[in-house]
C-alpha cells in the first residue's frame, strides 16, 4: 500500500503543470479593479490569493474543494455507529483533492496517532506560565515550544534544494496536527481540572481521542467534536488566521512559526475568540436580567444597549458572508437532534430571531446574520465544556487542518514571498485627488 507522502507526491507534478500552463495562457487577464475606499476598508472583495483547499460565497457559503457542509455531512466516512464526519476526511480532501474512503481516513488517523509524541520541553515550557495566562497563549507558546522538532528549519539549514520544500513541510504539519489535540488538552485539564492530565488513546480517532484527553469520553461529545473539528477548518484564505499563516509561511517561516503567527491572529475578538465573547455576553445579559429565559423585548433591549456602548455584538455579522453562516446551521441541527430543551439553545434561538432585524435598523450592519460563533459554545456548555475562555482553542486545532494543507500546497506550488504594495493618503491624492 502507497504512503500518504508518495500519494501526495504524485499530485504535485500535474498540479504544477497545470497551474504554470494556465499562468502562461492567462497570466496577463484582468479579473478585477480596486476602488480607493477598499485600501481604507480591509481590502474586501479583493480577490488578492490564491487558496485551494476551500472557498466562501457570500450567499451560499463555504465550499471545501467544492463540497458544502450538508454534502461533507453525507459523503465523508464516519467512526462505527457515528454520524458527523471525521475531521480526518476533510483534511484528506483539502490536501488530496479527492474523498477518501473508510480506509484511507483510517490511515491518516492511524498516521496521526504515530506522530502524537510531545517532547517534555513543551509541557514544562507551558508550565511556566503563570495560571492566569489566557488559553490561547499558552497555546501559542505551546505550539513555538513544539518548534524545536520543524524538519524544514533542519532541511533548510542543510541546504534543502527548492523543489524539496513541500516534503519537511508536509512532515512538519502532519506532526504539528497530529500533536495540537495534545497541547491544548494539556492546557485544558492544566488550567482547569489541577493538572490532572489524562494520556491519549492511540485507538481512538484524532477528534474522539482529544475529546478524551480533554476529560470527556461521552459518545455525543466526541460526535460533536467530529464535526465541529470539520466545521471549523477552512474559510477560504482571506480570513486573518488563514491570512497570517500564507503570509508568515512565504517568508519561508515553517509550520510550527506561520501557525503560532496565525493563531494570535485567530485570538483577536472579532475573529475566532468570538466564541467565548458570544458566552460571556449571553452570561452577562442572563445576569443583568435575573436568570431564566429572557423574553424577546428583553433581548432587544440588551442589543440595543450593547450597540449603544459602542460595542458588537459578537456571533453576528461577517466580512463576505451575506446569510447565515451554513457552520450555524450544522451545529442548530446538532442541537435541535440532541438537546431541544437545553435552556442555553433556548437563549441562543431566541438571540438569533431578534439581533438580525435590529443590525439591519442600523442601515450599516452588511450581515446581520449569526455566524459560527454564535452556536458553538452553546453546544459545549450542554456537556459540561463550561470554561469558554478555552473554546478559541479548540478553533485553532481545527483550523491547523485546513491552513497547514494550503501551506504544503503553498511550498509544492512555489509560492513566492508575498509583499504586496502600500501607498500613503497624500499619494493617493496627488494622483487622483484632482478628478
Ligand atoms: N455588532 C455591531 N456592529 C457590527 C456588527 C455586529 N455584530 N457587525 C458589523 N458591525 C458594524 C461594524 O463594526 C461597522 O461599524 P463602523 O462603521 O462603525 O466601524 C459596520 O457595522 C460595518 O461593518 P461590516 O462591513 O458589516 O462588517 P466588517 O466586514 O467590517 O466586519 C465582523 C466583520 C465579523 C468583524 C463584524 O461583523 C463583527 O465585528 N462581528 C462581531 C464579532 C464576531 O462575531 N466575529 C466573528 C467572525 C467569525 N469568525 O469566527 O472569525
Ligand atoms: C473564519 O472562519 O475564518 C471566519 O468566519 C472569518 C472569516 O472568514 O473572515
Amino acid at each position: 500500500m502507497q504512503r500518504l507522502k508518495e500519494l501526495f507526491s504524485e499530485k504535485i507534478e500535474s498540479t504544477q503543470k497545470e497551474v504554470k500552463d494556465f499562468i502562461a495562457a492567462h497570466g496577463d487577464t484582468v479579473i478585477g479593479e480596486i476602488k480607493i475606499s477598499q485600501l481604507y476598508g480591509g481590502m474586501r472583495g479583493m480577490q488578492a490569493l490564491i487558496t485551494e483547499t476551500s472557498k466562501l460565497d457570500p450567499a451560499e457559503g463555504i465550499r471545501f474543494r467544492g463540497y458544502s457542509i450538508p454534502e461533507l455531512q453525507e459523503k465523508l466516512p464516519k467512526y462505527p455507529g457515528g454520524e458527523q464526519p471525521l475531521p480526518e476526511g476533510i483534511f484528506y480532501l483539502m490536501l488530496y483533492n479527492e474523498l477518501p474512503d473508510d480506509d484511507t481516513v483510517r490511515r491518516v488517523s492511524n498516521n496521526w496517532a504515530r506522530r502524537a509524541q510531545i517532547p517534555p520541553h513543551v509541557f514544562k515550557v507551558i508550565d511556566a506560565l503563570p495560571m492566569h495566562t489566557h488559553p490561547m497563549t499558552q497555546f501559542v507558546v505551546g505550539i513555538m515550544a513544539l518548534r524545536t522538532e520543524s524538519e524544514f528549519k533542519k532541511a533548510y539549514r542543510n541546504g534543502i534544494n527548492k523543489s524539496e520544500y513541500w516534503e519537511p513541510t508536509y512532515e512538519d504539519a502532519m506532526n504539528l496536527i497530529a500533536r495540537l489535540p495534545r497541547v491544548a488538552a494539556y492546557i485544558y485539564r492544566r488550567m482547569y481540572h489541577n493538572g490532572d492530565h489524562i494520556e491519549p488513546d492511540p485507538s481512538l480517532d484524532w477528534s474522539g481521542n482529544f475529546a478524551h484527553m480533554l476529560g470527556f469520553d461521552n459518545e455525543e461529545f466526541h460526535e460533536l467534536l467530529r464535526l465541529y473539528m470539520t466545521i471549523h477548518v477552512d474559510h477560504e484564505g482571506g480570513n486573518v488566521s488563514a491570512h497570517t499563516i500564507h503570509l508568515v509561511g512565504s517568508a519561508l517561516s515553517d509550520a510550527y512559526q506561520s501557525f503560532a503567527a496565525g493563531m494570535n491572529g485567530l485570538a483577536g475578538p472579532l475573529h475566532g475568540l468570538a466564541n467565548q465573547e458570544v458566552i460571556r455576553w449571553i452570561f452577562a445579559m442572563r445576569d443583568e436580567l435575573g436568570g431564566g429565559l429572557p423574553s424577546k423585548e428583553q433581548i432587544a433591549n440588551y442589543v440595543r444597549q450593547t450597540l449603544n456602548d459602542g460595542k458588537v455584538v459578537p456571533g453576528f455579522g461577517h466580512a463576505v458572508l451575506r446569510k447565515t453562516d451554513p457552520r450555524y446551521t450544522a451545529q442548530r441541527d446538532f442541537a435541535q437532534k440532541h438537546m431541544p430543551h437545553d435552556d442555553l439553545f433556548q437563549i441562543v434561538s431566541r438571540v438569533y430571531e431578534v439581533v438580525p432585524e435590529i443590525l439591519q435598523e442600523t442601515g450599516k450592519v452588511k450581515n446581520p446574520w449569526p455566524n459560527v460563533d454564535a452556536h458553538s459554545g452553546q453546544l459545549l456548555m450542554h456537556y459540561g465544556l463550561t470554561q469558554y475562555d478555552f473554546y478559541t482553542v479548540l478553533f485553532g486545532v481545527s483550523r491547523s487542518l485546513g491552513t497547514l494543507a494550503s501551506l504544503i500546497w503553498d511550498r509544492a506550488l512555489g509560492f513566492p514571498l508575498e509583499r504586496p504594495g502600500s501607498t500613503t493618503t497624500e499619494l493617493l491624492k496627488e494622483q487622483y485627488g484632482k478628478k
